[in-house]
């Protein structure tokens, strides 16, 4: 049975999704945010990095959300979580879930955290403003890249796409949020029905909207 160290809406999202898609047998373990229980020595002795996710699968301990889809992937090869190796779409799944997690994270990040990408608490405004530039550059690129559709690989489904979910509803509050984009939009829409989409942010007690802030 697979463990993942979860909080609420974290990067624990796509993991978990993945779990869900796969029909694996797991347990999450709460990390509490509200005190800093990324930051207890207990957990840092599992993810030294002090950050959430964790997945724990026997004696493999694991942290990079990223990292955990591909294992979870590896591992479930029937559930169709990435194409088959050395050919053309598994090159563009690595491509799409590295552009996700490389360059799209961390820029949310800055956007959420900005008070860490700057010691001039006067810039912060500025510095938020330059990471909601950087991220419609960003969310414009897989919007393109969903105009044949329906999924990031064309008609292969992938943990790609589950991971687009996540750090899209990460952008939800900004000014253009990806529900608004010609192809993220719908893509988002249909995601939002996927049964491991909806039973993980059930399992964190997330409510809908998922990917929009409620009306
Ligand atoms: N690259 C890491 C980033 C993880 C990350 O930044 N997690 C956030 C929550 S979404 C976190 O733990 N923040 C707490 C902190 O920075 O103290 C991953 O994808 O696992």
């Amino acid at each position: 049975m697979y463990r993942l160290y979860y909080f609420p809406g974290n990067a624990n999202l796509a993991p978990h999704m993945c779990l869900q898609e796969i029909g694996a047998d797991y347990e999450l373990a709460l990390v509490d945010r509200a005190v800093d229980g990324q930051k207890d020595p207990e957990y840092m002795r599992l993810n030294p990095a002090g950050r959430i996710p964790t997945l724990v699968d026997g004696d493999l301990v694991l942290f990079e959300s990223a990292a955990i889809c591909l294992h979870l992937a590896d591992r479930h090869p029937a559930a169709g979580l990435a194409p088959p190796l050395g050919g053309a779409a598994r090159a563009h799944f690595y491509k799409w879930l590295m552009f996700l997690t490389n360059t799209i994270q961390p820029d949310v990040l800055g956007y959420h955290y900005t008070d860490r990408y700057t010691t001039d608490p006067a810039a912060v405004p500025a510095v938020k403003a330059a990471f909601e530039r950087r991220l419609g550059d960003w969310y414009g690129i897989v919007d393109a890249a969903l105009a044949e559709g329906p999924y990031l690989l064309g008609e292969t489904f992938s943990a790609a796409d589950l991971y687009l979910f996540m750090v899209a509803r990460w952008g939800r509050a900004l000014t253009a949020p990806p529900g608004g984009y010609a192809h993220l939009g719908p893509f988002l829409r249909r995601l939002a029905e996927r049964p491991c989409v909806v039973r993980a942010f059930e399992a964190e007690g997330l409510a809908a909207p998922y990917y929009r802030d409620p009306a």
